[in-house]
């Protein structure tokens, strides 16, 4: 009932419970009354603040807190009585045909879903001063992450609309006529001739979790890009609170050091994002649209959405309530792992373990090598890329309970053995991975596991890090989440039936790593497999040192020879056929050192700008039919 009450009756009622709880040191320098009264009032706004934004509210969090660090000065083990053992999930191979028949019952799905990013983190192992989300995942383009999840969430809905009309149409036998008069996109109809949309797609929500840190900037990056093609009603910005520091094992909240009127806070984890989603009221807009599924993702993968359409078509298929993305994982790599873990009183889950957590489990359960690579050069336990997909009516049944709550943990810097002081303050936090933690055995907890060149590629290391990650490991840079994205396309093109030339070793920023064709397209010219395919016909070959942009919808290579760079760009009613032999200087990769502070910051942190010497370059801007060969 404290909002009801005056301001000044809101701050008694705060200051009892702080009292109450063991915070009178709060006060302690405050000067006398009436002196500083607007610190003072503005003191009483933060703690308002802490206090409304976690479930529970403050008197929750200390006590929580103060469970959990007699938890951890006591050494508890928080896997307590559980014996950890490799769980089972769903394998997929990229281009087979279970991983094909997975994509269409994904692509299908996706009108169902709702995509979820969360995007509060500062990126501090990066060190990049922007906001991650606002860096280009490659440079050939330049497409920044953002901009890459938003048209891919948008290719994704209009496959997804087009499969559905297809369908229908195949079901009712529409007349073709009623679709002539605004186009949005084409559609084939099963006696093969192009008929013209005039529905509306069910637009995909979209959200993005933002933290103080994070906030304006993005809505500035949406705002000044015009939403990236989205329409602005689409995506909503949902912003995560700090939590209160603690200052020692009573959970004494600290004091700001630079003002005796402040609460030092400090993030509290992606696991906001669940409490967030129940307490804005979008889950349950979502449930009342007819949403079925929420996916999870982070701020810097840029092939996440590769894997995304299959993996969704697993959830369905198997009815999945959790769905974890993994990728195959090096020991020690900095990735949690998926375990199953089964307690001695019989109860069993599956769950990501953190990467500082898994090498010490596997110690005390009888594993006296810890996290250790197994004969096939990888840790037997798939690798966490926290991409998770929720089947949104059990999820919203479960935050009725929780409120969104999910499992904290601490993870304090003792000054000494004794675990008596902490060498600054600490907080609690949480991982929004861990939400099947509190959920029944019943529950339906899978996972898929892809190839990491397919799925996971995230630009986390600054330079110098990333320069010492051991050889045969992954650097997680600028550097290599652009190859990895150059890799990939290769890879996808080849699997479509080109010819695609090996890479070449380079080094860069002190990273040796594999330089493939720079191959990029929009994700509307092919987000899976069979898309991708349908426009690779006959025989096409690339060089090592070409580029190839594609901007358009309908673009279809056609015993293409390229051994430079092409780019081309057309509206989605003009199909181009491109072939020939494309042959000219092209674009190269030219080093740069990053220490180097005369070249912008997103461009030094990979180790190489692009040097555009010669390229073949086509609009289409009309409707039509067209061939390029040159
Ligand atoms: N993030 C927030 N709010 C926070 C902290 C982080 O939104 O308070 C976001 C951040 O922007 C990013 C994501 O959460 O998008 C993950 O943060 P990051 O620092 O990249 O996570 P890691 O510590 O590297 O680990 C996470 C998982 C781990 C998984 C790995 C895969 O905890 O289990 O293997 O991501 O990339």
């Amino acid at each position: 009932n404290l909002h009801l009450l005056s301001s000044e009756q809101v701050h008694v009622e705060l200051a009892k419970m702080l009292m109450e709880m063991g915070q009178s040191h709060l006060f302690e320098k405050w000067a006398a009354p009436g002196v500083d009264d607007n610190e003072k009032r503005a003191f009483f706004d933060q703690v308002a603040k802490l206090n409304s934004s976690y479930p529970g509210g403050l008197k929750s969090y200390i006590k929580t807190a103060r469970e959990l660090l007699a938890d951890s000065k006591a050494g508890k083990n928080p896997f307590d009585g559980f014996t950890p053992s490799v769980p089972t999930g769903e394998v997929l191979k990229f281009g087979d045909d279970t991983f094909i028949n997975y994509e269409q019952a994904g692509v299908k799905e996706a009108k169902n879903a709702a995509f979820v990013l969360v995007a509060g983190g500062l990126g501090e192992r990066l060190g990049y001063n922007g906001i991650k989300v606002a860096l280009p995942a490659e440079t050939t383009t330049g497409t920044c992450f953002l901009q890459n999840y938003i048209e891919c969430i948008l290719a994704l809905q209009e496959s997804s609309c087009r499969l559905a009309e297809v369908s229908n149409l195949a079901i009712s036998n529409v007349n073709a006529s009623v679709y002539e008069e605004v186009s949005t996109f084409m559609l084939l109809s099963s006696n093969n001739i192009y008929l013209k949309f005039v529905g509306k797609c069910q637009e995909i929500p979209f959200a993005i979790m933002t933290s103080d840190d994070t906030h304006s900037r993005t809505q500035e990056l949406l705002e000044s890009n015009s939403y990236f093609g989205m329409k602005p009603t689409q995506v909503k910005l949902l912003k995560q609170e700090k939590v209160a520091c603690l200052d020692d094992n009573d959970a004494r909240l600290a004091m700001d050091p630079k003002n005796k009127y402040r609460i030092q806070t400090k993030p509290h984890g992606h696991g906001d994002v669940h409490a967030l989603l129940y307490s804005s009221g979008l889950l349950k807009e979502w449930h009342d649209a007819g949403l079925k599924w929420v996916l999870f993702f982070q701020d810097t993968n840029g092939l996440l959405f590769k894997a995304i359409p299959a993996s969704l078509g697993v959830s369905a298929t198997k009815q999945y309530h959790v769905n974890s993305l993994a990728v195959p994982r090096k020991a020690k790599e900095a990735i949690g792992g998926i375990t199953r873990l089964t307690h001695a009183d019989g109860r069993s889950m599956v769950i990501n373990v953190e990467y500082n957590q898994l090498d010490p489990l596997l110690r005390a359960t009888g594993f006296p090598d810890g996290d250790v690579n197994c004969e096939t050069g990888y840790s037997p336990f798939p690798g966490n890329i926290n991409q998770l997909i929720l089947e949104l009516g059990p999820y919203m049944e479960e935050l009725k309970k929780t409120g969104g709550a999910i499992k904290e943990f601490v993870n304090p810097k003792y000054k000494d053995a004794s675990k008596t002081s902490f060498k600054s303050s600490t907080r609690l936090e949480c991982m929004m991975q861990d939400y099947p933690k509190t959920l029944p055995p019943s529950a339906k907890v899978g996972f898929t596991v892809m190839d990491t060149w397919l799925a996971y590629a995230p630009v986390k290391n600054n330079p110098e890090d990333a320069a010492k990650v051991p050889k045969g490991n992954p650097y997680h840079s600028a550097t290599s989440g652009e190859m990895a994205i150059y890799c990939a396309n290769s890879l996808i093109l080849r699997k479509a039936g080109a010819q695609v030339d090996e890479p070449v070793q380079e080094v860069f920023n002190g990273q040796e790593v594999e330089v493939w064709p720079r191959l990029t397209w929009k994700p509307k010219w092919g987000l899976t497999f069979s898309e991708i395919k349908n426009k690779v016909s006959g025989s096409c070959s690339v060089s090592q040192k070409s580029t190839m942009v594609i901007e358009g919808h309908n673009v279809i290579l056609e015993d293409l020879s390229l051994n430079g760079a092409l780019i081309i760009d057309s509206v989605d009613d003009a199909e181009v056929r491109v072939g020939g032999k494309v042959q000219n200087k092209g674009w190269t990769l030219e080093p740069v050192d990053h220490k180097d502070t005369s070249v912008p910051e997103e461009i030094r942190i990979r180790g190489f700008k692009i040097n555009k010497l010669e390229q073949l370059e086509k609009s289409y801007s009309e409707p039509g039919k067209f061939s390029l060969k040159p």
